[in-house]
């Protein structure tokens, strides 16, 4: 590298942080980030989890405070609620606290106002690195020591109440809980649902995204149904009726992946890390159950039937992140096949390119997210790839502040679409741009 091209990206990469930590700085609401200001004005559980990758680098105690805050509005079931509602902005999401009146649920959260719903778990391995970032603030802070039993009492939720097939893999009970909402991979069971729910709903959503580029009214109106059905069940997680469970490989690598941070986090405040790193052991033992030959991928199970979805998406390259994975070189393999990278995507689709459902607009069924690309990139280093992950990493930065950090991508041409100053795309540029040398 020329003294010159060394001078211009270190301007660059300064000017990068600075726009990231600016969309950082103006969606903080004083104990939490919300995602985007007007599509998503809450608090939503795995976006504070990447968040807090990012706000490490611009301030520790607010990254702790993020995760705290969420961990605050726990259930005493263990759950960590999808969505933390702030009360001012009630109406301006749907589904918002109207309509799930969490208060009445038994289990639910004494404190706060959340939707009955859950995300990934990634939230061990957030509050690890945050911890990393700054060890003499948190040990100060007690950090580590009040999230412990939080974060065992998170994961014993899923542990307990969502392996609902028997088969040592937790559940989903809807396509808002693995956080890619309209995936092809939910599409056969999710057919089985009605599309009727009991109250009409609203759409606020659509005022912050481009035509064809959120889920249509017809998926919308069987996840009312789906929502209406568990709510109305008090989220008890024991109704045998309940028509969507299914087995995601992204939910279940991540918690396994937290597992494995749980079990860091117990070493470091003196309990025993032997059952965290059993675990995780098991949990990736158990993922393939969810390995699909023929694809060379993880796939999605319905739960009740053990069947898998034959579709190709980026849930199904995030075990990546776990050490000791198997047919780790398959994945590999596949990540930079055809259907992904192969194709001349900079980020990682989030539905294969070859894949019928394949639609590079359209939410979770084509365009690629900056947190799904950070996952495999840091997957691919666990499997000594650094060097895809290099490339991934030069690809979040390159593509964050010059598309003002969208939500997501067009994959091939890094296209900005959904709502712009989007927090968890800055807050991860913010983390590779941290992690660079050059
Ligand atoms: C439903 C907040 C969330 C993300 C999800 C993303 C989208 C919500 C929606 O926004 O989902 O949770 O209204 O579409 O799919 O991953 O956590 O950013």
């Amino acid at each position: 590298m020329t003294r010159q091209t060394a001078t211009a990206r270190t301007a660059g990469a300064t000017s990068a942080r600075a726009a990231a930590t600016e969309v950082l700085l103006a969606n903080w609401r004083g104990d939490h980030t919300v995602p985007a200001a007007g599509l998503y004005p809450h608090q939503w559980s795995w976006d504070s989890a990447f968040i807090a990758f990012g706000l490490r680098h611009v301030s520790p105690r607010r990254a702790r405070l993020e995760l705290e805050t969420l961990l605050g509005a726990q259930w005493t079931d263990g759950r960590l609620p999808q969505i933390v509602f702030d009360p001012a902005k009630g109406a301006e999401y749907s589904p918002g606290p109207s309509f799930w009146r969490s208060s009445e649920i038994p289990g639910s959260s004494p404190v706060a106002s959340t939707a009955g719903f859950v995300q990934p778990a990634v939230h061990a391995w957030a509050a690890l690195a945050v911890h990393e970032s700054d060890p003499s603030g948190s040990d100060r802070a007690r950090f580590l020591e009040r999230a412990y039993p939080r974060l065992v009492a998170w994961h014993a939720y899923l542990a307990e109440r969502r392996d609902r097939g028997g088969r040592g893999l937790i559940s989903i009970v809807h396509p808002w809980e693995p956080g890619t909402d309209n995936s092809p991979l939910w599409d056969t069971v999710l057919a089985t649902v009605p599309d009727t729910p009991r109250d009409p709903f609203d759409r606020p959503d659509l005022a912050h995204a481009g035509d064809g580029e959120r889920p249509s009214d017809r998926d919308y109106g069987r996840y009312y149904w789906l929502a209406e059905r568990y709510r109305d069940h008090d989220c008890d997680d024991h109704d045998d009726a309940y028509p969507f469970l299914v087995e995601d490989p992204l939910s279940n690598a991540l918690l396994a992946r937290s597992e494995l941070a749980l079990a860091d986090i117990a070493g470091h405040i003196g309990a025993d890390p032997a059952p965290h790193r059993a675990r995780a052991a098991d949990l990736t033992a158990a993922l393939d159950q969810l390995w699909h030959d023929d694809l060379g991928i993880h796939t999605a199970a319905d739960t009740r039937t053990g069947e898998l979805v034959p579709v190709a998406t980026v849930n199904g390259l995030v075990p990546l992140v776990l050490p000791g994975i198997r047919h780790a070189d398959r994945l590999v393999e596949t990540l930079t096949g055809p259907g992904f990278l192969g194709s001349g995507a900079r980020l990682v689709p989030s539905t294969a390119v070859t894949a019928d459902a394949y639609d590079p607009r359209l939410y979770w069924r084509g365009p690629a997210w900056f947190n799904t690309s950070w996952l495999v990139a840091e997957g691919t280093c666990v499997q000594g790839r650094p060097d895809i992950a290099d490339g991934l990493r030069r690809a979040i930065v390159d593509l964050a502040a010059p598309g003002d950090h969208p939500e997501y991508v067009g994959p091939a041409d890094g296209t900005p679409h959904g709502t712009r100053r989007f927090s968890w795309t800055a807050a991860l540029a913010l983390d590779v741009l941290h992690g660079r040398r050059s």
